[in-house]
């Protein structure tokens, strides 16, 4: 769908019926979802006009862009749609099997008390999310989905998809959580066997030339990610943080030639802004903060809207939904379907998830973002029962210590209960940096 075609006439009601959905509780999300939306960013002040696409792909993005995934299957331009959780699994390995990759993170707590028979109190909300989000059916993504590929991460994921295995069709790929020469090369023969794996479900075979051509369009997606990431270090800061940070949620769903050439625009323009001098979507001297920690599954808005709304800017996120996924690039040299598996593997090895030990990586990449980007804090946030991150968030904060790098350390949830206490706590931190 063309982002001037109006996604208003089209009655999506009866694809959603026919994906199985509970339609009413789904229109009452897309209903509380899009008051969200409204109240969060559509009253930002000076944003880029070239933002227009996001609130494209906001209102599209359980209608419109399910209808063309589903259009595309139909006509065989697409075999099958295969959704992940992790930002390890390969977007350039489905895409050349022939299948529309799709990230299925939930950020909104939805049947709690049934996904409460299937997994403890206690779990991150993250995955309690998408596990709600399922026995619920209000996720489009997840019910069009043909196969789920999962990882072994961290101990909740793991677990959660031997529940989530008995409602969608899975497939597990097993993570290493050392960086060394050997879970390298157990990391490529994981990727191989995905390779094989998606090959089989879509009934295709990986050719060097479609692996080459989805390697260059998940590439120059990356490319225009951190054009626009760069434009952030400018003051004023040409877009906000919950902008960008609604820019790298969508490049895990919306189409990524059509997204490639939005980033892009909106790349211009704050790079047109910067050149100028103009004034941005924060003012000249608002307090610059950078945002470490868990993933930030749409519409998880909440921490960015109390930072922005506290007058600071969020002008990096070193996180899944930020850094990780664009600041590395997959060597495009390879010639063989396997040098360019190879080269996937190698890329992928390393993101600095907090699944590995040690994770010194991670550290070196929050003060160098720190740095670059002239941020005054950094704000590093675990989702409740996150282990990882909550154990990780020590080693952040002695990093910052060490840099200099006023810290301060945020445990959250999906609720809004804690937001007039965390409002208090990040205007307090605003004003001592
Ligand atoms: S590569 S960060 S996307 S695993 S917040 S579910 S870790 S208990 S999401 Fe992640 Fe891949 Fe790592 Fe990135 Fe568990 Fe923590 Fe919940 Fe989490």
């Amino acid at each position: 769908m063309a982002e001037n075609e109006s996604v208003e006439e089209y009655d999506y009601h009866p694809m959603w019926e026919g994906l199985g959905m509970d339609v009413p509780a789904h229109d009452g999300l897309l209903g509380a979802v899009g008051q969200m939306y409204g109240s969060m960013f559509l009253t930002q002040k000076n944003r880029p006009a070239s933002t227009s696409y996001l609130d494209f792909v906001a209102s599209n993005i359980h209608s419109g862009r399910i209808k063309e995934m589903l259009d595309k299957k139909a006509s065989g331009e697409a075999k099958k749609i295969i959704g992940s959780f992790c930002l390890y699994v390969p977007e350039e390995i489905v895409t050349a099997a022939g299948g529309i990759p799709v990230g299925l993170c939930a950020g909104a707590d939805w049947a709690t008390d049934k996904v409460e028979d299937h997994l403890p109190r206690n779990t991150c909300p993250l995955i309690k999310g998408f596990t709600g989000f399922k026995l619920g059916r209000v996720c489009p993504y997840i019910e069009a989905s043909d196969l789920v590929v999962g990882e072994n991460t961290c101990d909740g994921k793991k677990k959660g998809y031997e529940f989530f295995a008995t409602q969608k069709p899975m497939y597990i790929v097993d993570i290493p959580n050392v960086h060394d020469e050997r879970t390298l090369e157990d990391w490529k023969g994981e990727v191989k066997k995905l390779a094989r794996r998606l090959e089989e479900e879509c009934g295709t075979t990986i050719t060097a030339e479609s692996l080459c051509d989805a390697i260059k369009l998940a590439n120059d997606k990356r490319r225009a990610l951190q054009r626009l990431a760069a434009t952030r270090a400018a003051d004023s800061v040409p877009i906000s943080g919950l902008d960008s940070l609604l820019t790298i949620q969508a490049a895990f769903m919306d189409d990524s030639a059509r997204l490639t050439g939005a980033i892009n625009a909106m790349a211009d323009e704050c790079e047109r802004r910067n050149a100028e001098g103009a004034e941005g979507a924060a003012p000249k001297g608002a307090k610059r903060i950078l945002y470490t920690g868990t993933p930030m599954a749409v519409p998880n808005w909440k921490l960015f809207n109390i930072i922005e709304k506290a007058g600071g800017v969020v002008v990096g996120e070193e996180a899944c939904t930020g850094s990780r996924y664009y600041k590395d690039l997959v060597d495009e040299s390879g010639t063989t379907v396997d040098q360019m598996l190879d080269a996937i593997a190698e890329r992928y090895f390393k993101i600095s998830c907090a699944v590995f030990t040690p994770n010194d990586q991670r550290m070196a990449d929050i003060v160098q973002m720190a740095r670059d980007l002239h941020a005054d804090g950094i704000v590093d946030c675990s989702l409740q029962f996150c282990t990882l991150y909550e154990m990780e968030a020590f080693n952040v904060e002695k990093a910052a210590e060490e840099a200099g790098i006023p810290f301060m350390h945020i445990t959250t949830d999906y609720t809004s209960e804690d937001a007039g206490q965390l409002t208090t706590r990040i205007e307090a931190f605003l004003e001592t940096i």
